[in-house]
């Protein structure tokens, strides 16, 4: 959508949640207004035998006093007419993380290397996005593909996130408990 408004912004086409399932590592994101996961995100989705879409998540955040903590979050997401809009209801393992009901969006996957993810909050008046996020994902740790980069960059400016996004660390501190990789 050329003219940002967020209405007009389109998602992967006939979006196939199983071919969705696994990992995957946050390459670049733009983070929303608050409290959010800093480096080191990766994420783990999953289909229930009933068919929803469940999602486990890594990330560093740094509490208080400069404590550095390895959070894990927990999504579980709510169909739309569109199979690449969900609702997701999120919320952390432990009491001090936020929990929260955002918008899922897949604008873009081709399921074996990159993905990109989009959230908008809250909208301006004239339908542009005032508060959101989004995160590419790559399959692979190291990064994108240089084939995929071009497609990523220009789904950024499709989305009017071009610009806003910053690199996801992996330093390898912060690695998903394989318990969570199975949930
Ligand atoms: C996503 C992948 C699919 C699963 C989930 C995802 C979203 C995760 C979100 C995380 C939010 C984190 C917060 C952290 C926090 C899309 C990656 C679930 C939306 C809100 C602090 C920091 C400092 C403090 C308290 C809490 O609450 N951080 O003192």
């Amino acid at each position: 959508a050329q003219d940002c408004l967020v209405s007009n912004i389109t998602v992967k086409q006939d979006f196939d949640r199983m071919r969705y399932q696994g990992t995957w590592y946050a390459v670049a994101k733009k983070d929303p207004v608050g409290l959010f996961l800093l480096d080191n995100v990766v994420a783990n989705f999953k289909v229930e035998e009933d068919g929803t879409m469940t999602a486990t998540a890594t990330g560093r955040v740094i509490i208080l006093n400069n404590w550095e903590m390895c959070a894990n979050m927990f999504g579980t997401f709510e169909d739309t007419e569109d199979p690449a809009r969900f609702k997701m209801k999120y919320w952390g393992a432990a009491a001090y993380l936020q929990t929260g009901y955002d918008d899922h969006w897949i604008i873009d996957t081709d399921y074996d290397n990159y993905a990109i993810h989009y959230s908008c909050r809250e909208l301006n008046v004239d339908g542009t996005c005032l508060d959101g996020y989004s995160f590419i994902f790559s399959r692979y740790r190291d990064g994108l593909r240089p084939e995929d980069q071009r497609i990523v960059t220009e789904k950024k400016q499709e989305i009017c996130f071009l610009g806003k996004y910053r690199r996801v660390a992996h330093t390898g501190k912060m690695v998903m408990p394989y318990e969570l990789l199975l949930l």
